[in-house]
């Protein structure tokens, strides 16, 4: 049975030999359903020269992307307006943040009907439509309508906030009847469950018989399905020559006995600031560790076009030039700090490198980061939000609030003197609870329940 898999973004790029796969995340995990079940991969054209129907691979396609071609206005207006100006902080309970505006939400609403003709045009008989995130909340029921008997599912990759946080939404009720246009919805925590149920059952008044929502004479199954990482791959590329090299050099550039860890996309979410501050506390609380460790923080360039991550931005380029200044010496940089992508095999050296993986969001859906990091290391401690997804998943992690300033910079010395063997074991069972998260067995598992609900 063939899978339409309906995102925000394509999983091929063009790179200078021709077109490849996207390393990371969904298409990861979609890729290879798609190679053995054939299908097509709706997505948005955000370039004018883009195909809109290109077979992949060109010689002997097993599937096709299909774009949604999109005017700079509306791409500005649906993706960075709707989805990443209002969404994206509501869901992350950051309302001061959002910015409403009535021709966000028509273009929203527009291109999520346009992705959803898109699917119904490629659509074969027996075919399952797999809609993800936030980008996409009215393509279910926009679907729906034009084909009735659809089986479509949906994953939803941030939180699902609280029901009065959502309602603020002057559209909160638009969109979850959008979003029930689904047989079935996915969620990383059980947390997120219960928010949508509330959500559905407080403001559009509709029945709900446990984790099943009832909706104009349908049923819609809302489930926990914890996203994972590809472990095999982090594993694998973790022991190869060329990362431990990299390792190696990572070393002997920063010389110190410890390195604690952050990487993350530059955003407000992901709580940068906060933690170099905490950072900076720790070097004030306990100068015997000055020259011993460095803070190494990779932030990746995301949504540059925003007003609020220029000035987050701002901010944290002032803060580590502070601590530097303030406590670097001849023979040691405090901290390390470096706004640019990496390829995945630099990442997992970093991972590997560190003692400390340093992990404080102020809210994230789950963080891979986290999970990536236990992969790809064997003696560290896993420092953890307690506002993450990953929170309720990585029990052994070192658990932190990550508003707790004190909290935050005794977590850094605590970790750094956690004894050898309590280490290893805590290290031992967060690699076990990764391995079951792993993004295959999460794609196997979410595609049996949609067989199920097929069925049903
Ligand atoms: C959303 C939700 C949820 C980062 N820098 C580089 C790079 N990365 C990769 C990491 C990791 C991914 O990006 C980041 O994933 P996260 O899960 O940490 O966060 P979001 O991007 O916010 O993702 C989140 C996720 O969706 C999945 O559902 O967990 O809560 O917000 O894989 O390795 N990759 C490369 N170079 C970099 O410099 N190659």
């Amino acid at each position: 049975m063939r899978l339409l898999v309906v995102a925000n973004r394509a999983p091929i790029r063009k790179t200078d030999t021709g077109w490849s796969p996207s390393i990371g995340g969904l298409a990861t995990a979609l890729l290879p359903v798609l190679e053995e079940q054939g299908g097509v991969w709706v997505s948005m054209g955000e370039e004018p020269d883009l195909p809109e129907r290109q077979p992949y691979p060109a010689e002997d396609p097993n599937f096709h992307v299909r774009r949604v071609p999109l005017t700079q206005e509306t791409l500005d207006n649906y993706y960075y307006g709707m989805s990443n100006r209002v969404l994206w902080p509501l869901s992350h309970y950051m309302i001061e943040h959002m910015e409403l505006n009535d021709d966000f939400y028509a273009d929203y609403r527009d291109v999520n009907r346009r992705f959803a003709e898109a699917v119904v045009e490629e659509a074969q008989e027996g075919d399952q439509v797999w809609v993800q995130d936030y980008h996409l909340m009215l393509a279910p029921h926009f679907i729906r309508e034009r084909w009735p008997e659809a089986t479509i599912g949906h994953f939803w990759h941030i939180p699902w906030p609280a029901m009065e946080v959502f309602r603020i939404l002057p559209q909160a009720r638009d969109l979850l009847r959008g979003m029930l246009g689904c047989d079935l919805i996915g969620f990383h925590v059980d947390e997120y469950v219960n928010n949508f149920i509330e959500s559905a059952r407080v403001l559009l008044g509709a029945h709900v018989e446990r984790n099943i929502i009832h909706w104009q004479g349908r049923e819609v199954r809302i489930e926990t399905h914890p996203l994972g990482i590809d472990t095999g791959r982090f594993q694998q590329m973790t022991e190869e020559k060329e990362t431990q090299e990299a390792v190696q050099n990572l070393r002997d550039e920063t010389g110190t006995e410890h390195l604690v860890l952050g990487i993350d996309r530059m955003d407000y979410t992901k709580g940068i600031l906060r933690r170099l501050l905490a950072f900076e506390k720790f070097l004030e609380d306990y100068p015997a560790y000055h020259e011993r460790v460095s803070f190494y923080q990779i932030a990746t360039p995301s949504r540059t076009k925003l007003e609020t991550y220029q000035q987050m931005k701002r901010e944290v380029d002032e803060a580590v030039g502070r601590i530097n200044g303030q406590f670097g010496t001849d023979t040691w940089v405090p901290v390390y700090y470096r706004y640019r992508k990496y390829t995945q095999r630099k990442l997992c050296a970093f991972y590997n490198a560190a003692s400390v993986c340093f992990i404080t969001p102020l809210r994230d859906g789950m963080n891979l980061v986290a999970q990536e990091y236990v992969t790809s290391n064997d003696g560290g401690v896993l420092v953890l939000s307690e506002l993450t997804g990953a929170s309720y998943v990585l029990d052994q992690a070192v658990k932190v609030n990550p508003y707790d300033h004190k909290a935050l910079a005794e977590a850094i010395r605590e970790a750094l003197e956690m004894p050898e063997d309590e280490r290893k074991e805590r290290l031992r069972e967060l690699k076990e609870a990764t391995a079951r998260l792993d993004v295959h067995r999460w794609a196997d598992r979410f595609l049996k329940a949609m067989d199920r609900v097929a069925v049903a």
